[in-house]
C-alpha cells in the first residue's frame, strides 16, 4: 500500500463530523495535516490531539470558504515547506432546511451553494495549478448521496451535491494526462452534527433522522477516504457511493421499532 508517511493533506471543515475523523485517520498514517475550518478553537484542540497521539506536524487556519479573498490568502501564506500539498479533502459542507421549494429561504439556499459548490471551487483553484506544475497530487471531494437521488425537501442541498458530482467528473476529464487523481466519496446517512445544523440547532428534530437505524459514522467515510488515497499510483477511485445497511435510498430506510 503506498505510503501517506510525510505526505501533506489538506482537509476543509476539519472541525466536526467526516474532517475530524478524516483528520484522525491520515494523522495515524504520519501525514502532515492542514485543517481548515471556521471553528479555530475546535481546530486548535485537535491540532494538539493528534500531535500528543500520533507525532505528527499539523497546522491549523481559520477559513471560511465562502470567502475567496480569504481563501486565497490563506493558502498563498502557509509556509513554504507545506505550500505542496500532495491530497485536498474537501469536506466542508452543509444542509440548511428541508422546506419545499416554494417555502424555502433563500438565505439557506445561498448559505449551500456558497458553501458547498463555489467553496469546493475556489479551494480546489487555489491549491491545483501547484498540483499540475508538480504533475502529483489527489483531490478527494466529499459528494453525497443527495447528488445522486433527490429526497422531498432537498431541492437545493441535493442540486449542490449534484453539483460536487459534476466537478469530480470535470475535474477527471481536465486533468488526463496529469498524474493528478480525482475522487468523489458519496455517503447517505452519517450520524453527526449535520442534521443539527440542517435544522438551525433543533436536536430534538436532528435526534430524529437517526431513530431506530444504525447510520454509518464519520470514521467509516474517513476509512473509504483514506483507502482512496493510498491506492498504487495508477489507480483512480473515481466515485464510491456507500450507506448504511438500514439505507436503500435516499427515501427508504429500515428503523428498528424501540423498546
Ligand atoms: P458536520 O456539520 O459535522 O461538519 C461540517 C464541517 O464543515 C464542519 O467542520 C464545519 O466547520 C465545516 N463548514 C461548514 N461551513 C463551512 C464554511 N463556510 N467554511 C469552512 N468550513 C465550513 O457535518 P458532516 O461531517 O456530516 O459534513 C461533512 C461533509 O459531508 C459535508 O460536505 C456534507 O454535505 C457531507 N455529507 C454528510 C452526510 C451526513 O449524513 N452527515 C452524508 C453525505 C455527505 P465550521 O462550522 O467550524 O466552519
Ligand atoms: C447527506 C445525506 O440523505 O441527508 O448528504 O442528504 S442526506
Amino acid at each position: 500500500m503506498p505510503s501517506l508517511n510525510n505526505q501533506i493533506v489538506l482537509i476543509t471543515g476539519a472541525s466536526s463530523g467526516i474532517g475530524e475523523a478524516c483528520a484522525h485517520r491520515f494523522a495515524e498514517q504520519g501525514a502532515r495535516l492542514i485543517l481548515t475550518a471556521r471553528r479555530l478553537n475546535r481546530l486548535e484542540t485537535l491540532a494538539r490531539k493528534l500531535t500528543e497521539k500520533f507525532a505528527v506536524e499539523v497546522q491549523v487556519a481559520a477559513l471560511d470558504v465562502r470567502d475567496r479573498t480569504q481563501v486565497e490568502s490563506v493558502l498563498a501564506t502557509l509556509p513554504d515547506d507545506w505550500q505542496a500539498i500532495d491530497i485536498l479533502v474537501n469536506n466542508a459542507g452543509l444542509s440548511r432546511g428541508l422546506d419545499k421549494l416554494h417555502e424555502g429561504l433563500v438565505q439557506d439556499w445561498e448559505e449551500m451553494l456558497d458553501t458547498n459548490i463555489k467553496g469546493l471551487l475556489y479551494v480546489t483553484r487555489a491549491i491545483l495549478p501547484g498540483m499540475v506544475q508538480r504533475n502529483r497530487g489527489h483531490i478527494i471531494n466529499i459528494g453525497s448521496i443527495a447528488g445522486h437521488q433527490t429526497y422531498p425537501g432537498g431541492n437545493v442541498y441535493c442540486a449542490s451535491k449534484a453539483a460536487v458530482r459534476a466537478l469530480s467528473e470535470g475535474l477527471k476529464l481536465d486533468l488526463l494526462g496529469t498524474a493528478i487523481r480525482v475522487s468523489s466519496v458519496d455517503p447517505g446517512l452519517v450520524e453527526t452534527e449535520f442534521s443539527a445544523v440542517r435544522f438551525h440547532g433543533d436536536g430534538d428534530r436532528a435526534a430524529q433522522v437517526y431513530r431506530g437505524l444504525t447510520p454509518l459514522t464519520a470514521e467509516d467515510i474517513a476509512d473509504v477516504v483514506v483507502f482512496c488515497a493510498t491506492r498504487p499510483a495508477h489507480v483512480n477511485i473515481n466515485n464510491v457511493i456507500l450507506m448504511p445497511v438500514d439505507q436503500a435510498s435516499t427515501t427508504m430506510v429500515n428503523r428498528h421499532p424501540i423498546g
